[in-house]
């Protein structure tokens, strides 16, 4: 059985927090040769981390990265030898399995790795004062003072460098100053790859750390594609509809199987999260059936479960700036240029000059920090169905179409979606630039 992991996107919205969830549960059913595993690959905002104990959806793991780890090719520690064993004892495990270092244990407090080498080092020394008489010696007269070691979390590559730099047969791995196995040459001779599902995403930009190094065996998305090559072939399911948990709901029926209460509930969130129950113009029919069957196997309803979704997004002027920018923040590479643009939710603009200017300097100080040449925010009503954009200033901003309200604001009534007005235009400005 392999673990495959099933990652949304960067700073994850509800969208690919439920649909790495839907999905991790039909796959789980559909296929129980491995075991799916949702996961999200960094944290989460406040307003999606609220939603979700409101709703009470548990959040999916936190995953770092898919680099391949030392914890990944290491040895269990199965194999030891005491210290105040005789050298027989050593030489009776290694003429049954060959190792080539085996851990050496005080009790219950390991001490080092006993090589091969080590032996030979010392059977030289002892023929060069054999004086008649050999005393079998007992494993601590040959171990050494406790070396170098590595953590069970070190990448592979850094672990194989270190091992080859030692000149030792082996490195013991500690894990919280325990350890916890051992590797040895013959462990990284094969990088492991770690198997990974993408959904809501397929640029690198917007993945998980590590992912040029992992094995893509899926990839369920709803966006413009901007894949990296993988060396396998693979299972894409890219639809234009307004939300990646209906391709995942579509995939429940083309496989014939009815989402349970729990999943139907988190995938019709999904839905109405990003398309903003049903109003953004990504929204696609399909949208619209899938999510009123996901409301009829949940036993809610459309329209009052996305008012009270929405009912509990906090308005911008009492919250952290930073906080809403990166929480919902898509970086794009346009010709080389670097474009970040945040998104999110409120319901109603009424008090945006309040906050404007804190949330303008706040877009500026992202931008900074990501080394990117444009930050937007996309501020959207979900009630109005109206938004606003602040923008940092750039050399070609002028060419947006949006209505000027004052320097860096811009009025776009009737824009829902980043992705299908919002990006566009943007990259219109940037043709221009
Ligand atoms: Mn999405």
């Amino acid at each position: 059985m392999s673990k495959i992991y099933i990652i949304g996107h960067r700073n994850p919205d509800m969208d690919s927090i439920c649909s790495a969830v839907g999905y991790a549960n039909l796959k789980n059913l559909i296929d129980p040769e491995n075991e799916y595993i949702a996961v999200r690959c960094s944290h989460m905002g406040d307003t999606v981390k609220k939603l979700l104990t409101t709703l009470s959806i548990s959040a999916p793991p936190y995953m770092p990265n898919v680099y391949p780890k030392v914890s990944d090719v290491m040895l269990p520690p199965d194999i030891r030898v005491d210290a105040d064993a005789p050298l027989t004892e050593y030489a009776a495990i290694y003429s049954a399995s060959n190792p080539s270092a085996i851990p050496v244990f005080e009790g219950d407090s390991y001490c080092n790795l006993v090589s091969v080498d080590d032996i030979v080092t010392w059977a030289i020394s002892m023929l060069t004062d054999y004086h008649g008489n050999i005393k079998i010696p007992r494993i601590r007269d040959i171990v050494h003072e406790n070396d170098t070691h590595l953590n069970a979390e070190d990448k592979f590559t850094e672990g194989k460098a270190a091992l080859a730099a030692s000149q030792r047969r082996g490195l013991p791995v500690f894990s919280e100053g325990k350890f916890v196995g051992y590797v040895t040459r013959s462990c990284f001779l094969d990088m492991p790859r770690y198997n990974v599902i993408l959904v809501d995403h397929n640029e690198q930009s917007q993945s998980i750390k590590g992912l040029e190094t992992a094995n893509i065996i899926e990839m369920i998305d709803h966006h413009r594609l901007n894949a990296l090559k993988t060396d396998l072939s693979l299972f894409i399911d890219a639809e234009p509809l307004g939300s990646t948990c209906t391709i995942v709901y579509q995939l429940y029926l083309r496989n014939g199987i009815r989402p349970d209460r729990q999943t139907a509930r988190i995938l019709l969130t999904g839905i109405l999260s990003d398309t903003l129950i049903l109003k953004s113009p990504t929204t696609t029919s399909v949208d619209v059936e899938s999510a009123h069957s996901l409301a009829a196997i949940s036993g809610v309803k459309v329209e009052d479960y996305g008012q009270q979704m929405f009912s509990n997004i906090e308005g911008l002027k009492s919250r952290d700036p930073l906080s809403v920018i990166t929480s919902d923040f898509k970086a794009y590479n346009e010709q080389g240029i670097k474009i970040g643009i945040g998104q999110c939710e409120v319901t109603s603009l009424h008090d945006l000059d309040i906050y404007a200017e804190k949330y303008l300097s706040a877009l500026e100080e992202v931008r900074v920090q990501n080394g990117m040449d444009w930050t937007t925010l996309m501020i959207t009503d979900v009630i109005k169905e109206h938004s606003v954009l602040l923008s940092t200033s750039y050399n070609a901003e002028h060419h947006l179409q949006y209505a000027k309200i004052s320097d860096h604001i811009y009025d776009m009534p009737g824009v829902m979606s980043r992705k299908k007005q919002l990006l566009p235009e943007l990259f219109h400005v940037l043709s221009q630039s």
